[in-house]
């Protein structure tokens, strides 16, 4: 066991956990245009998936992907301001929430019809395989998706064409409020792969070490040309689908069960458990991860909003109306 590496991991999952209760709050407050999808709760799963995305690869996050896109690299402060829609966000505040791109560093960015992300992996993938690159693609989709036709054309040319894609497959129990288990026929749903001879494999979405390992074996397959795999990881979100719904169609003991299953909390016992590290460690490390949120707030908050013209800056159509 790598201790550095999973003290890396709980300084990820810290800050992401951090970014997102940060978020929340400055909804309700009313700095954040928009809807806000939180993740809180699934973080071990974005930060073990993203710890096998290298330079030059390219990944699609989900509508509750800010922490995805926290670990492409992407300066904390921008992907905030972005979520704020202030000018120094990755994508000039003109995308928010769902939208937070960068592509400089491999995220596409997401697209709010659920289900086309997996066309967009297809693309991805092929021009990496035409251009003879090791370039391999990641594709967060939730249990929800899977009912889409997206999910099964895409699949259908992943497996027909042999394509570098790791499915990061989030099944966090519901789509909104439709349990995975009213609107699926598996219990499993990385066995949907097997019809597109695609492999699955079904994990812990709680254990980071779990997700990070079946992760990078899906994604040294698809370095090694051998195709995709659908890594599915079981999670649950602790929010409602979205900020402000109270989820009242989940039972409180299946939110608290699953809060004592919490990511977080499951990496320090083991941490504090086998020795590797003690209270001050830690504590010194949501220290730090705090100055980089109480930084990031502060650069959002006081950057300035864009203007009429840089709202319209890459809006063609209909421009010749006014004239350009
Ligand atoms: C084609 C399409 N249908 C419906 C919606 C509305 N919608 C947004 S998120 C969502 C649920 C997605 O559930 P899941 O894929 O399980 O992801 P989760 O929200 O649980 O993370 C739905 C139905 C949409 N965005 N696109």
């Amino acid at each position: 066991m790598d201790k550095q590496k999973l003290l890396d991991y709980y300084r990820k999952m810290v800050l992401v956990r951090r970014f997102e209760e940060t978020m929340e709050e400055y909804a309700k407050k009313g700095y954040i245009p928009g809807f806000l999808h939180l993740g809180i709760g699934q973080e071990a799963s974005q930060v073990g998936a993203m710890s096998a995305f290298e330079p030059g690869d390219y990944v699609l996050p989900d509508h509750r992907g800010h922490g995805v896109c926290l670990m492409v690299g992407t300066p904390t402060r921008e992907v905030m301001a972005e979520i704020f829609g202030k000018k120094t966000g990755t994508n000039g505040g003109r995308g928010g929430s769902m939208h937070v791109a960068d592509l400089k560093r491999g995220n596409i960015g997401n697209n709010a019809i659920q289900g086309s992300t997996m066309a967009t992996a297809c693309g991805l993938a092929v021009s990496a395989q035409v251009k003879k690159t090791k370039s391999i693609t990641f594709d967060f989709l939730g249990d929800g998706t899977v009912g889409r036709g997206e999910f099964h054309e895409s699949l259908n040319l992943a497996g027909i064409w042999k394509l570098p894609i790791v499915y990061v497959l989030v099944n966090n129990g519901y789509a909104i409020s439709t349990r995975a288990t009213d609107a699926h026929p598996l219990a499993d749903l990385a066995k949907m792969g097997c019809a597109y001879n695609i492999p699955g494999v079904t994990v812990d979405g709680n254990d980071v070490e779990a997700v990070a390992a079946a992760v990078k074996e899906a994604a040294d397959r698809a370095r090694r040309g051998d195709g995709a795999t659908i890594v599915e990881l079981k999670t649950y979100r602790w929010q409602g689908h979205f900020s402000g719904d109270p989820a009242s169609y989940r039972p409180a003991e299946e939110l608290a069960a699953w809060k004592e299953k919490c990511p977080i909390k499951h990496l320090r016992t083991q941490l504090l458990g086998k020795k590797l590290t003690d209270e001050a460690a830690l504590k010194a490390i949501a220290d730090d991860v705090e100055r980089e949120i109480q930084d990031a707030l502060k650069f959002a908050i006081d950057s300035p909003t864009p203007t009429i013209e840089d709202a319209l800056r890459f809006v063609y159509v209909g421009r010749e109306v006014a004239g350009k």
